[in-house]
């Protein structure tokens, strides 16, 4: 057979690189970065090409609908105890789907629909037609999602302070001062290329960050603080702008609101103060305000780090938000961008979210009396509310629980509630949909397999900005295994056939480019050119700077910024109308050594959980040779100080425990970390690698959200303590 060449793209992670995939036989014979992509520019990392052995080496993936063996839900007989003990048997993909029709409509009719959970994880391109699952469902918004400790704690105070619901990157390409702000870009490879041109160009790079990351080494300035704290470093570099006058008065009374407020409540905020609760040194505070105010434009990369997975993560995110306001960069070259197609992922005619009967009682929300910020934009029911009404039926009971590309025993905050949700007798249906046995399909009634990006044709426009990337199907899927919209699209016929007229996802993915962007294309015409521009009229990479100005943001075409006041609000009265102090504050997070030193004589060390690693995606790859080469065993970052204190050595393996639970990971004694941080890397847990002869580590052994309290939480949006609580360390692996 001749080699057949695919181009389409990656979507193991968010950077999506464009690729040609090689084909002959059905089987991968090597992947290579697109060098037309004008995203990726022909990146393509080991990840990326990791690709050929999950196709081509099928061994240990589900390639079938797999059902415990006593579960037959039809027969009433369904044995919650045996999860976990009995075998799995292959069954059809239409009896799979039938049996989860048929448990969902009854569950729907006895219990009403906010008894079935539907759960995903990150983006990896469905999540809009998981959306209209669930509508069709009778549910409203995600079900169950980690929105409230992924980015959007950060995009939200974006969304009220700026105007900009996304996590309003830099325009990178054209900035004279670039801040990565609690975010290593070089996870995704293509970023950090433009960071290196633009360096080479002349542009300063700021990194603040608890680790001495990847970046850290080529920063002008790098800024290490504790945990939690960065709420008190942004209140000081607007100390610094506002005392020096390196802000533009003119524009400030134009475009935004608040100002003397925001000048009155920093007046305090020195960098000495702020150097004192965040453990830096004032002088760095001052360079880096120097920076920003003189050499613009400033573009800022932020990511989980100073806002999402702490206790004050709203705050934190609003603090940096208005630094962004203030310097004004906002929707100008080199400064912030503001993304057109972002919202398109969940736009009503997708998600079916405004299909409401005007008379239907509300839905009920988990958790959204507790943090009603959530339940208004999180459109989420709250993850530890939810495992506790598994597990108690109370305030109403939750008897089914669908993961679609998700993992909860590795995805949330305080695991062991999440394994005693996920196999309480409560639930009639744990399904979970995945490309390999993960520790919850391990423990799940029914298993579906997946096809990987290579194997199927679909998308979403996450990260494209202005264009539409060129994608196609490269090789057939092994087995049965089937891409997640074919299963929404086959399961929501049978929930709700109205609401899903297309024949395949190849049907879908025509109609969306059809119904969004008016191209009206068959799918060879589509493959027919690289990028295609969804700006009306303009030409792919072009980018529209100053909307605000021309009335390009506002839903009434009016000029401004989508807020209420039109401007960009330092003070804000819809976060105070959910509890929030208007102006921007630092809150020091619920579990510190400041804020609870008695828990801190027992637990002296702070725990950042979940930094990323270059080749796990999140729980998934540690199966995989070539990844797991890079990183067999887990491990954890220590100070050299702190293991000197614990007697601690490098390379020997030690126990990390928190008042909810302990783990093991191989210490790696390094002046990476901050002195009085402990970091355990995302995932932790990892599946067994035959092939280089290493065991798995289970959920229950170096997975680091077994340290994490699932409460308390950001009182408004329930963001959890992923990078802020407390714990300690001793030698050895004790019980574990
Ligand atoms: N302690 C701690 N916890 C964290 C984080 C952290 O930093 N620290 N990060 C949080 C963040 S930001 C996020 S977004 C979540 C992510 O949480 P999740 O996205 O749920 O990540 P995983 O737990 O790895 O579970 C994902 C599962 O989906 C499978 N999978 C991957 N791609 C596909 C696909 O296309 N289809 C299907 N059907 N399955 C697929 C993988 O094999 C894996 O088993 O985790 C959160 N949890
Ligand atoms: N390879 C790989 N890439 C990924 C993922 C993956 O699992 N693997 N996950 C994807 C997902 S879903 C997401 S949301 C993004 C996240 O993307 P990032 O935010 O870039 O990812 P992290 O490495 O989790 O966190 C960034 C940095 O925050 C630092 N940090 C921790 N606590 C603090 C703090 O209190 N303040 C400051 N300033 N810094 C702190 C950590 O040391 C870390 O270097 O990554 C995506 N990309
Ligand atoms: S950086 Fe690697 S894993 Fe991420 S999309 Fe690109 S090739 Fe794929
Ligand atoms: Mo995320």
């Amino acid at each position: 057979m001749t080699v057949k060449k695919t181009r389409t793209q990656c979507t193991t992670c968010h950077a999506r690189c464009g690729v040609f995939v090689y084909s002959e036989d059905g089987k991968i014979l090597r992947i290579e970065g697109d060098p037309d992509n004008p995203k990726s520019h022909g990146v393509c990392c080991s990840s990326g090409m990791s690709e050929r052995e999950i196709h081509n080496n099928t061994e240990g993936r589900v390639l079938y609908p797999m059902k415990r063996i006593d579960w037959n839900p039809d027969k009433g007989e369904r044995n919650p105890q045996n999860r976990g003990k009995s075998e799995f048997v292959r069954i059809s993909w239409d009896e799979a789907l039938g049996l989860i029709a048929d448990e969902c409509l009854r569950i729907k009719d006895e219990y009403g629909p906010e008894a079935i959970i539907t759960g995903q994880g990150t983006g990896r391109t469905s999540n809009h037609w998981h959306c209209r699952l669930n509508s069709s469902l009778g549910l409203e918004g995600w079900s169950l999602v980690p929105t409230h400790v992924c980015l959007m704690p950060h995009m939200l105070p974006n969304a009220f302070t700026l105007g900009v619901y996304s996590p309003a990157d830099g325009d990178l390409a054209n900035s004279s001062t670039i801040v990565l702000w609690g975010e290593n870009p070089a996870m995704e490879r293509a970023i950090t290329r433009t960071i290196f041109d633009r360096q080479r160009q002349g542009a300063k790079l700021v990194v603040i960050d608890t680790r001495f990351q990847d970046m850290s080494k080529h920063a002008d300035v790098f800024l290490q603080p504790r945990p939690g704290t960065d709420a008190a470093i942004a209140l000081a570099l607007m100390h610094e702008i506002i005392e020096h006058g390196w802000y533009d008065r003119e524009w400030i009374d134009a475009w935004t609101y608040g100002f003397d407020e925001l000048a009155e409540r920093v007046r305090d905020w020195t960098p000495e103060r702020a150097a004192e609760v965040a453990q830096v040194d004032a002088d760095d505070i001052r360079a880096i305000a120097e920076l920003l105010g003189t050499n613009g434009p400033v573009g800022m990369k932020i990511g989980l780090g100073p806002g999402c997975m702490h206790t004050n993560a709203i705050q934190n995110g609003r603090a940096v938000a208005c630094l962004q306001g203030l310097l004004g960069w906002v929707d100008q070259k080199g400064g912030i961008s503001v993304p057109v197609s972002f919202s398109v992922m969940l736009d009503d005619r997708i998600t079916l979210w405004d299909d409401k009967d005007p008379g239907r009682p509300e839905l009920f929300t988990f958790g959204g009396e507790e943090h009603p910020l959530y339940k208004s934009f999180g459109r989420s029911n709250d993850p530890h509310a939810t495992f506790e009404a598994i597990i108690t039926q109370e305030p109403r009971p939750v008897r089914a629980y669908i993961a679609i590309a998700n993992d909860p025993l590795l995805c949330y905050e305080n695991t062991n509630l999440t394994y005693e949700a996920m196999t309480s007798p409560n639930l009639d249906m744990l399904a979970v949909k995945d490309f390999y046995f993960s520790p919850t399909a391990k423990i799940a009634d029914l298993v579906l397999p997946s096809s990987d990006w290579a194997e199927r044709c679909t998308y979403d426009e996450e990260i494209d900005g202005n264009m539409i990337l060129t994608f196609d199907q490269a090789v057939e899927a092994p087995g049965e295994c089937k891409d997640d919209w074919w299963f929404f699209l086959h399961l929501g016929k049978l929930i709700k056939e109205e609401d899903w007229p297309w024949e395949d996802e190849k049907d879908m993915v025509l109609w969306r480019l059809r119904e969004f962007y008016g191209f009206d294309l068959t799918w060879d015409e589509f493959q027919s050119e690289t990028v295609r521009s969804t700006e009306p009229g303009g030409e792919a990479g072009e980018v529209v700077y100053e909307k605000y100005k021309k009335g390009l943001m506002r839903p009434d075409g009016r000029p401004g910024f989508p807020t209420p006041t039109g401007r960009i609000e330092f003070w804000c009265d819809a976060l105070a109308s959910f509890g929030y102090d208007p102006l921007p504050d630092y809150v020091e997070p619920l579990e510190s050594l400041v804020s609870q030193p008695e828990l801190a004589e027992e637990y002296p060390l702070t725990v950042i959980t979940g930094h990323r690693l270059y080749s796990f995606f999140h729980s998934a790859w540690t199966n995989i040779p070539a990844q797991r080469k890079l990183y067999p065993e887990p491990f954890a970052l220590v100070h050299p100080d702190d293991a000197q204190a614990f007697g601690v050595t490098d390379g020997e393996w030690i126990t990390i425990s928190s008042p909810r639970g302990k783990i093991i990971s191989k210490a790696r004694v390094t002046r990476e970390i901050k002195k009085g941080v402990v970091a355990v890397p995302r995932p932790g847990w990892r599946d067994e690698c035959p092939e280089l002869g290493l065991p798995g580590y289970g959920w229950n052994k170096a997975n680091g959200n077994i340290l994490v309290p699932s409460t308390p939480a950001e009182p408004g949006y329930g963001a959890t303590a992923m990078r802020s609580s407390l714990c300690k360390i001793e030698s050895g692996r004790g019980d574990l």
